[in-house]
């Protein structure tokens, strides 16, 4: 889905700011919204009043505003575009439904055009709905307290924030227009391919040129697809982005009907063997899983937040994020691909997992994978994640792997049976990016049922936090039997999709205790020693990058602690030691280094000696 933007044939408007703001009541509501509350767009709107009933509320909200189409849009289409409702949306347009979309993290858009005149005023409703339930993506289970309450249970740890967290906007185009862009790219020796193919709402002819960063033509075609060559390109790299852009017209004689600029980078990437290859050199991840999460805001997409964090990753050294667990905001994407940040793209697909109710024994109190609990439903809604990430973010050069799930049962029966069309799904969608789901630490290589059908083991762990806590001579003797009995039944690359210790900021201790700033370090020191003695070994994201809220549990204390920085982005000890390690791996692996025995010894602040 084509992103809206501004372009000599198309005009774009900003419906964000305050809205009219309303919880529960009749619905659907077409009214004026009788309500003195107005809440901000973008926000999730949860920490936004202190009214708890708002807070907690299980069901509908409804937000309102009046928008004025703008007096020149006579003949143009009027499109209404949401870039994120969650988990559910409806729009309204004064009393009339016009789109409704299911997943809340991912944008849908209606063509209002025979609801409105230009020049004139309509009243713009949106409701957005929070519920969670076993055929949602992600799952979850609405209860009853004994006074009548509804209440929403999920089975992932952070807070469940809803509501219009990222921009909604008014947008004009042709009636017949551009519909769709996908961009493949490669590299044959110096010279770029590009592998382009335009949908058009109606057959109408296509022109197509590359423009690259100067703004300058280096090539061009005519028709809907094709492979265009770029000689002496400049790829996109890790580290050193490089921007070209596709202009795509439509044509009607020699007038130019529609005019669309989709940007995208020059790259390849490849799974060889156990490497990770970017522009075919390997390539080593380190970073973090992160949460789009700000105090006040929640969920809601913020540029401030946006250039700080950005600015930590390159302080501390990380080439990398995932967008744990969900997809994030297409701003994120697309200073991703501005900065050379690389990112594993994740569906919301989080808590497809009923083991985690059988606390550390992983035995699952009723099946994960059944009619009752994750079914047919629950999957169907699962590929529809994976078809609106997939054809929401498949030009951006920054997206190198998509990963379908994190924390799945893949050890239960049915696994198989759940994933195996899940996967296929997302190779047809998208055969040029590996694809990886997050493994929970129940799954190993012994009775894990799915691992065989990805590309790279991405693993969850651990040990020394849940696991052998407080005791990182147990947890290192663990975490390296496990490492190596994937290794060594499976020939494919590993990495570390999450490690992290929670950490109280301020806490000290001179022995490892849990919680303080120098078990976090010593946690993390402990998991690279084993992560640098494994040759399949690609890559290491840290459990979280901040602080994050968190649903209530005892577990939790305002949140989940594992954040590398605060929620406020200040940094932990444990920042300092990940900076030293990352900015001299500079993107490779540490086991190919010879300087890689020195890097070990200097982070424990031992004495230097080669390994
Ligand atoms: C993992 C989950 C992640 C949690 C983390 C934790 O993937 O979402 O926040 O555990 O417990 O299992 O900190």
């Amino acid at each position: 889905m084509l992103k809206p933007r501004s372009t000599p044939t198309r005009e774009l408007v900003n419906l964000d700011g305050l809205w009219r703001f309303s919880v529960g009541g009749d619905q659907p509501w077409t009214g004026p919204l009788d309500s003195a509350l107005e809440a901000a767009v973008p926000a999730s709107y949860n920490d936004l009043f202190t009214d708890s009933a708002i807070r907690d509320h299980v069901g509908w909200a409804w937000y309102q505003r009046e928008v004025r189409v703008p007096r020149g849009w006579s003949s143009e289409r009027v499109m209404l575009r949401v870039d994120a409702a969650t988990h559910e949306g409806k729009v309204y347009v004064d009393g009339v439904l016009v789109a409704e979309h299911v997943g809340g993290y991912t944008p849908f858009e209606a063509d209002i055009t025979a609801h409105v005149g230009a020049g004139q005023e309509f009243r713009l409703t949106i409701g957005v709905n929070n519920e969670l339930t076993n055929t949602t993506i992600p799952p979850g289970t609405i209860t009853v307290t004994q006074d009548g309450r509804r209440q929403q249970t999920y089975l992932h740890d952070f807070y469940n924030y809803a509501g219009l967290a990222r921009s909604v906007w008014l947008y004009s185009r042709p009636a017949t227009h551009v519909q769709d862009v996908t961009i493949v790219t490669g590299l044959d020796a110096g010279t770029g391919t590009v592998e382009y193919s335009v949908q058009t709402s109606a057959p109408a002819p296509v022109r197509v040129v590359v423009l690259d960063a100067t703004g300058a033509s280096v090539a061009a075609a005519d028709g809907t697809s094709g492979t265009l060559r770029i000689p002496d390109v400049t790829p996109w790299r890790p580290g050193a982005a490089y921007l070209y852009a596709l202009l795509v017209e439509v044509l009607d004689g020699d007038q130019v009907v529609d005019s669309y600029t989709e940007p995208f980078g020059v790259r390849s990437v490849e799974v060889r063997g156990t490497e990770f290859l970017i522009n075919g050199e390997p390539f080593y991840f380190t970073g973090f899983g992160k949460h789009e999460d700000t105090p006040v805001r929640g969920k809601g997409h913020d540029d401030a937040y946006l250039v700080h964090d950005f600015q930590l990753l390159d302080w501390i050294g990380a080439n990398s994020f995932r967008t744990s667990h969900y997809p994030y905001a297409e701003e994120v994407m697309e200073f991703a691909d501005r900065h050379g940040i690389v990112v594993i793209d994740e569906t919301a697909a989080v808590g497809l997992n009923l083991a985690v109710e059988g606390g550390l024994t992983g035995v699952p109190p009723r099946p994960t994978f059944s009619p009752e609990t994750f079914g047919e439903a629950t999957r169907e809604a699962h590929a529809d994640a994976i078809r609106e990430l997939i054809a929401r973010d498949k030009n951006h050069p920054s997206v190198v792997m998509w990963c379908i799930a994190n924390e799945p049962s893949s050890h239960e029966d049915g696994a198989r049976e759940y994933f195996e069309p899940l996967v296929e799904l997302t190779r047809k969608l998208d055969p040029t990016r590996p694809v990886c789901y997050a493994t929970v630490i129940f799954a190993r290589h012994e009775n894990d049922r799915i691992a065989d059908l990805f590309d790279v083991l991405c693993l969850n762990r651990y040990y020394g936090w849940y696991v052998a806590t407080g005791d990182l001579a147990t947890a290192e003797a663990y975490l390296e039997h496990d490492l190596r009995g994937w290794a060594g039944k499976y020939h494919k690359p590993i990495m570390m999709s999450e490690y992290g210790a929670d950490t109280m900021p301020g806490l000290h201790s001179v022995w490892d205790t849990p919680w303080t700033e120098e078990y976090q370090r010593a946690y993390l020191d402990m998991n690279h020693r084993v992560f640098d003695r494994i040759d399949a070994f690609v890559g290491e994201h840290v459990w979280n990058f901040a602080d994050f809220q968190t649903s209530h549990g005892i577990h939790r204390v305002d949140g989940n602690k594992k954040g590398v920085f605060t929620r406020d982005r200040r940094p932990k000890a444990a920042a300092h030691a990940l900076r030293a390690r990352w900015k001299r791996l500079g993107g490779r692996k540490p086991s190919s280094d010879l300087q890689s025995g020195q890097l070990r010894g200097e982070e424990r602040g031992q004495p230097v000696r080669p390994s």
